[in-house]
């Protein structure tokens, strides 16, 4: 998954105006050239049917349609067809040239002229000598996009949030015995009712060093940000973490790292493969208090999963506040 592109972008530019003069029968040769047409403006549209971000990056130079030149006898060069750049909900422009964040999150339904095109030259009139069009505006754009998501799953490797996923939502992310199996953030939804459901995300895993770039370089954190709800994931049999509350903190701390505001978001803890039978806390480790609710379960048994469907259910209600 791509979550950022760089791309250039530019309007067309305007038409020539045209030199040209009628002949009259008077013998006099009066000026008739036509102006030139505008340029092509270049529009944002947030929209449903937006391609993916993949596809901007295929084609690098996004270039508007130029205004066409005037004609003889006052014709008007035609004008540009705006270039129409269609974006999904949640993405943020950046003008890399200019180092100016031009949208943070672009909502359903918005809208704007990114760049104007080109102004079409005149055309010749008495005493006047026809101008050029002038060059559309150009842009450095970067275009990436915010994951949105009401629960975000973040876990040490081989924790099993795949199998939890796919538990709870109708997703099948294949589940690996081998670590770091989920590359891209993934997606499910959690249905409550027939009108009421949480769209949940899993982050590919968390590790020591993540945040500086280590393992899958997990640059994807930062989107963590919009989450109403933040689950950690940890297991006692990890082979990333010697204990629970160590794997806890690697969490807290490469988690931090990426998401400034995490301290003020829900957070809950789930303790998986409980149906191993494992103490939960290993020999010689004190207990484990997290300190935010706790909730062992097996994803694969669907030991525990109960009391956490409650929770999300009760999250759900808590934060949907009819009337
Ligand atoms: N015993 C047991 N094994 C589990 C449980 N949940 C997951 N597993 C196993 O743990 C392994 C990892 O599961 P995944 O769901 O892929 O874990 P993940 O956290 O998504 O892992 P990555 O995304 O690859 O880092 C698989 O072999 C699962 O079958 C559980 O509750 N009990
Ligand atoms: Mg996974």
């Amino acid at each position: 998954m791509i979550d950022r592109v760089h791309v250039l972008v530019q309007a067309g530019d305007g038409g020539n105006g045209t030199t040209s003069f009628d002949n009259r029968s008077d013998k006099k040769f009066v000026p008739s050239g036509g102006d030139g047409g505008n340029g092509a403006r270049v529009v944002v549209r947030v929209s449903e049917n937006a391609p993916p971000l993949e596809e901007y990056q295929f084609k690098q130079h996004w270039i508007a349609e130029n205004g066409a030149n005037g004609g003889p006898n006052h014709k008007r060069g035609r004008n540009g067809l705006d270039l129409v750049l269609l974006v999904p909900e949640g993405t943020r422009l950046y003008d890399r040239g200019r180092a100016l964040v031009i949208r943070e999150t672009m909502h359903k339904g918005e809208e704007f002229v990114l760049l104007e095109g080109g102004r079409g030259g005149k055309g010749n009139s008495v005493g006047k000598e026809s101008t050029s069009g002038q060059k559309g505006a150009q842009i450095d754009l970067e275009i990436s996009m915010r994951i949105l998501a009401d629960v975000f799953l973040a876990g040490l490797p081989n924790s099993g949030k795949s199998t939890l996923m796919n538990r709870l939502t109708r997703s099948r992310i294949p589940a690996e015995i081998y670590p770091f199996s989920t590359r891209d953030p993934r997606f499910g939804v959690y249905k409550i009712s027939d009108y009421e459901s949480l769209k949940l995300c899993e982050m590919p895993s968390v590790a020591r060093g993540s945040s500086e770039g280590k393992g899958l370089g997990n640059h994807f954190l930062r989107h963590v940000e919009s989450a109403k709800l933040v689950l950690f994931m940890l297991d006692p049999v990890s082979l990333f973490a010697p204990s629970l509350a160590e794997g806890w903190q690697i969490l807290q701390e490469e988690l931090a790292a990426a998401v400034p505001t995490l301290e003020q978001l829900p957070q809950a803890v789930l303790v998986n493969k409980m149906d191993l039978g494992e103490a939960v806390q290993k020999p010689g480790g004190e207990k484990f208090d997290p300190g935010v609710p706790l909730f062992l379960i097996s994803a694969q048994s669907g030991e525990g999963l109960g009391a956490l469907e409650t929770f999300l259910k009760d999250f759900y209600q808590s934060t949907h506040k009819t009337r």
